[in-house]
């Protein structure tokens, strides 16, 4: 190896793994960020370390590779820990490469990073002299193989000193396991058996590239299908219900209530997901496969742990002959076009103000087909999902949800601009709320993205907050934003805008759109706070049951 520093070893070896690096600059961090230049990663700065980890954590979502974070050290570090916290709650593989306090000390200023990453559940890899390469490999290889968010320190005083030689070994190939059979002998017997099957797949089938494996055993089986949220459509076709939850339809969640053998691949049966225990049949057998050591709901009744495509191919060997099951699937579509679909919104609201779900369908028809959904938390988080057409699972990417955090959804569409390559718009659904907390990363999206739509649910209000609280009248003043002008805002810093007041406003966003949707455009969409979307109400009952419990 030529001689380099520790930060050019540590930038050397991370580029074998990133070809992007998603930071703001400061002591701790300019020769790493020199180095990563020199070694041909691409860097696209942010303006406030919160979206250095979520821009990185949304890369991976929206393309399957890896990127990584960078801030200096102290303030720079504290800043990006919430989108840390949500990369570790997710299981997102991401790096933050941060300076750190000298190894002869801390300075008055420093803080114990490493205790704080703890914290949080991020393990801390603090580079050496002698072993910056092997130390930097481990802690990519650490973040890959676990699925998680790692810190890679770099102390201050040896940042710019000449790094030891180093053999660094090729990376082990990762090792295959055979972890099926014993359980899945079960898990194919039960299934043979069934005679209102379903299939639900998670994240975990998705990021297993199971799709395609659990597609096949639903069609041999006549297996109806459907996905959480981060699986929206992996098992689209013949069959397919929908999203398992509160985004999903009535009349799918009916059928789901009435499958008695349910397989579910890679999803950990989250309380959203489970409509709050309601989702599925009490009678049903819950079958669970997935990474994790134990069953993740005490809903399951045969865990496997195995990798869901590794599991669904045996299971197809297992169940080699044709058994589709009579009847189900034909009663299920028979029942899904007679059933209502997601209620359509009003063109008249009380206050004026636009219905959110009419408005959605609306744009579904505007923005263009090929698509990055990039979405912030709040009230609106399901207009998305329910209304637009999202083909692929990675085409729906929610930094925040995990650790229900907002504020991180323009940093995540500038990831996902990143790791588009193939001309998709990313789409940015945000409340006007988590909006402003991220406000400082429009200008980054603005200057990174190729084609990006911003649409602002402006309800000038934490809507989620007056549905929730100030329905009780606890007092609403905390919950109100000042109506901005978002539209000024992005203007003054180089986005085309538009006031979406009625439907017709959207002739703005059609003219761009037709003009070839290029650079950034921000729909600041005035909505009415008077509708409540069905997943809220839902969540809202759920808590007002489990607090009528709680008081006897
Ligand atoms: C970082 C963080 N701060 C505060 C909250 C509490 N919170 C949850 S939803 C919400 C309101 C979001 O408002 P907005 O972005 O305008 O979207 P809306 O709910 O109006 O659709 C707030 C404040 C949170 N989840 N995360």
């Amino acid at each position: 190896m030529t001689s380099l520093t520790v930060s050019g070893r540590v930038a050397q070896v991370l580029s074998s793994y990133v070809s992007d690096v998603f930071g703001v600059m400061g002591n701790g961090n300019v020769y790493f960020l020199d180095a990563a230049e020199k070694q041909g990663l691409r860097f696209t700065p942010v303006r406030h370390e919160g979206a250095a980890i979520a821009a990185a954590d949304a890369y991976y979502r929206a393309s399957g590779r890896l990127a990584a974070g960078t801030t200096t050290c102290g303030p720079g570090y504290t800043n990006a820990l919430t989108a840390l916290a949500e990369a570790v709650q997710a299981q997102i593989p991401v790096v933050l490469v941060t300076g750190d306090a000298p190894t002869t000390g801390a300075r008055p200023w420093d803080v114990d990073q490493a205790a704080i990453a703890t914290g949080l559940g991020a393990a801390t890899f603090t580079v050496t002299r002698d072993a910056a390469g092997a130390i930097t490999r481990q802690a990519v290889e650490y973040a890959l193989t676990r699925r998680t968010a790692v810190v890679l320190a770099i102390p201050y005083d040896l940042a710019a000193l000449e790094a030891a030689d180093e053999d660094l070994p090729e990376p082990a190939a990762p090792k295959v396991t055979d972890d099926v059979d014993g359980g899945l002998g079960q898990v194919a017997r039960l299934l043979a058996g069934a005679r209102r099957p379903l299939i639900l797949a998670g994240r975990g089938a998705h990021l297993a590239g199971a799709g395609p494996e659990l597609r096949e055993l639903a069609d041999r089986l006549g297996a109806l299908t459907a996905g959480t949220a981060l699986a929206l459509n992996l098992l689209n076709g013949e069959g397919y219900l929908g999203v398992a939850g509160g985004f999903g339809t009535d009349t799918a969640a009916g059928l789901m209530g009435e499958a008695d053998v349910v397989l579910v691949a890679g999803a950990s049966l989250s309380p959203f997901t489970m409509r709050f225990g309601h989702l599925l049949g009490p009678d049903a057998t819950v079958i669970q496969i997935d990474t994790a050591l134990q069953p993740t709901n005490p809903r399951v009744d045969l865990f496997v742990s195995a990798d869901a495509k590794a599991a669904a191919t045996r299971l197809l060997s297992l169940l080699d002959r044709e058994a589709a099951v009579a009847g189900w699937r034909a009663e299920a579509s028979e029942r899904l076009a007679a059933g209502p679909g997601h209620e359509a919104g009003t063109v008249e609201t009380t206050d004026g103000r636009l219905d959110p779900r009419a408005l959605a369908t609306a744009l579904d028809a505007v923005i263009p087909e090929r698509r990055t959904v990039v979405q912030d938390g709040g009230h609106f988080i399901g207009w998305a999902p329910m209304y637009w057409n999202i083909p692929r699972p990675q085409d729906l990417v929610m930094v925040g949800t995990a650790f229900q955090s907002i504020g991180l959804g323009l940093a995540s569409a500038v990831g996902a601009a990143r790791a588009l390559k193939d001309g998709r718009t990313v789409v940015l659904a945000s409340g006007d709320g988590g909006f402003l907390m991220g406000l400082s990363d429009l200008e980054s999206l603005i200057g990174a993205a190729r084609s990006a739509i911003v649409v602002i649910y402006n309800d000038a209000a934490y809507g989620a907050e007056i549905h929730q609280y100030g329905s009780q009248g606890l007092t609403e003043k905390p919950m109100l934003i000042p109506e901005v002008d978002f539209s000024g805002v992005a203007r003054a810093l180089g986005a085309e805008s538009a006031v979406i007041r009625s439907l017709g406003d959207l002739s703005a966003l059609q003219e761009w759109v037709d003009s070839g949707a290029h650079g950034t455009f921000v729909a600041d969409c005035r909505i009415t706070s008077s509708v409540r979307a069905p997943w809220l109400t839902e969540w809202m009952n759920a808590t007002r049951a489990a607090k009528a419990a709680v008081a006897g």
